[in-house]
């Protein structure tokens, strides 16, 4: 049995019921085994049996008061997952479907994608099953308040800085800012993702969307090309999407969908600027939904969602590019087969782990420009570091500083995904190259820091 299968078999065992983490996993540990050949040190050091275990998990409850003054009682985590590097760094997901497994992918992925953003962050996630959408804005301030309650004493400016994620954007780092500087009494950096007049940096809300458009600018131009005039899937249609968007815009592309979980839009005359910028107020000033476009835009066609399909037909038409930006296991390899059907040859992650096993081996096969999540989504995250390098220093910088510095990270790590795909014999592999890359800064480090 291959040294993966068996690591699999045991995180199976261990932990049978966190599918998501079993797959994010499986996913780093094949990509691995082109190191373990090289390096046995790693295997003597039980590098791997150390990094896929948490250093820390926090599970707690978070009980607080509706408008009806009924009781809620949810639940509150946060995975510690490493810290070889830096103090842990990751979002927090407010969404009824978080639970332990999924919070272990994501704090997994995180551990790879901090080390490879070239900033001094190790790896953490947390979050709860709230769910913000239809509460109140009092609401969601006492949620976040008795959140915070509990999370305080966990975290930290040096030991864990959360930032935000899925259901948490700028409203919900304020009130739990607010909280944790009425706790501790103390005003630090101690999460990132806050508003500007508070502790912010610039481009922090659009840094990851932007990223992932750079991302597949500087896959494209390894065979020459740009995206101008390229016509671009994007499903989603939160923090990532939105600004994706707008990236796409600025380098001539035309994106032509837009999804939540109840359906999508499909406007093959393009989402333009006045039409993003509706987008924009209807999700986050409105908080509507997406087929409220097709009412205000008539060149569009809203497709509710159908859970009885094997596939999503967001992704069944015509185009160069993907920018999956909403969730986990959003492209299925049925999916996959229709993206490459329908000529898209550019698949760039904004979300975390979007394209299921099956639906990557498709596009290895295919050899593809694929960029998988832990390094196309990074700008987000690397801009949070930027965030925590101003806090530090008191100081904040200009937007074109901020932007350059991302740009300045997103091609340094195309190029050591590239060159280290190249260097373990599948050149052109970003899958190999950001898995082999990102582990190791962060086992290297381990084995420095000794047996803790
Ligand atoms: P938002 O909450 O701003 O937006 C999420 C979007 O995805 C919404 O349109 C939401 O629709 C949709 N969505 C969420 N869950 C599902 C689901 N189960 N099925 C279908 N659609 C769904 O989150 P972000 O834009 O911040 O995050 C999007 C993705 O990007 C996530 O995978 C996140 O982990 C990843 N990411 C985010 C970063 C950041 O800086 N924010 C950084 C790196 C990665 P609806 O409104 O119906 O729920
Ligand atoms: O998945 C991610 O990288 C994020 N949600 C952003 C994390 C952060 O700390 O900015």
């Amino acid at each position: 049995m291959s040294f993966a299968q068996e690591i699999l078999d045991r995180v199976k065992a261990k932990d049978p019921a966190q599918p998501e983490f079993h797959q994010a996993v499986m996913e780093v540990v094949n990509s691995l085994e082109l190191v373990l050949e090289r390096h046995p040190e790693y295997r003597a050091q039980k590098v791997i049996e150390r990094i896929i275990e948490p250093e820390r998990v926090i599970l707690f409850r978070v009980p607080w008061v509706d408008d009806q003054g009924e009781v809620q009682v949810n639940r509150g985590f946060r995975i510690e997952m490493n810290s070889a590097i830096g103090p842990y760094k990751g979002g927090l997901r407010f969404h009824p479907s978080v639970n332990l497994g999924i919070l272990k992918f994501l704090a997994f992925e995180q551990v790879f994608k901090n080390s490879l953003t070239t900033l001094p962050m190790g790896g953490g996630k947390g979050g709860s099953d709230f769910d913000p959408k239809g509460k109140s804005d009092n609401e969601v301030m006492r949620f976040c308040q008795s959140f915070m309650a509990e999370l305080f004493r966990h975290i930290g400016p040096n030991t864990d800085v959360p930032a935000g994620d899925i259901g948490v954007g700028a409203r919900e780092i304020g009130y739990m800012f607010g909280m944790y500087k009425k706790l501790r009494n103390e005003f630090t950096g101690v999460l990132t993702g806050k508003g500007l007049n508070w502790g912010g940096s610039l481009i922090r809300p659009q840094a990851t969307g932007y990223g992932s458009v750079y991302f597949a600018a500087e896959m494209l131009k390894t065979r020459g090309e740009t995206l101008e005039g390229k016509t671009c899937l994007v499903s989603g249609s939160g923090n990532v999407a939105q600004y994706t968007i707008e990236k796409i815009l600025h380098l001539g592309g035309i994106p032509v969908t837009i999804s939540d979980s109840n359906g999508y839009i499909y406007d093959p005359e393009g989402i333009n600027h006045d039409k993003l910028k509706y987008i924009m107020e209807l999700k986050n000033i409105r908080r509507g939904r997406v087929s409220e476009y097709a009412d205000k835009f008539k060149s569009a066609t809203y497709t509710p969602a159908d859970p009885k399909l094997s596939y999503n037909p967001l992704w069944n038409h015509k185009a160069h590019c993907a920018f999956p930006s909403a969730t986990q296991n959003e492209i299925n390899g049925k999916d996959a087969n229709n993206l490459i059907k329908n000529g898209v040859y550019v698949v760039s992650e904004g979300a975390n782990m979007p394209t299921t096993p099956e639906g990557v081996d498709i596009y290895l096969d295919e050899k593809i420009l694929y960029g998988p999540g832990k390094a196309a989504n990074a700008g987000g995250v690397s801009v949070s570091g930027l965030e925590m390098s101003q806090n530090s220093m008191r100081y904040g910088w200009t937007s074109e500083e901020v932007d350059n510095r991302l740009q300045i990270i997103m091609k340094s790590i195309h190029q050591n995904c590239y060159e280290t795909a190249e260097k373990f014999g599948t050149p052109g592999n970003y899958v190999n190259g950001a898995n082999i890359a990102g582990f190791l800064k962060v086992a290297n480090a381990m084995i420095d820091l000794g047996v803790v």
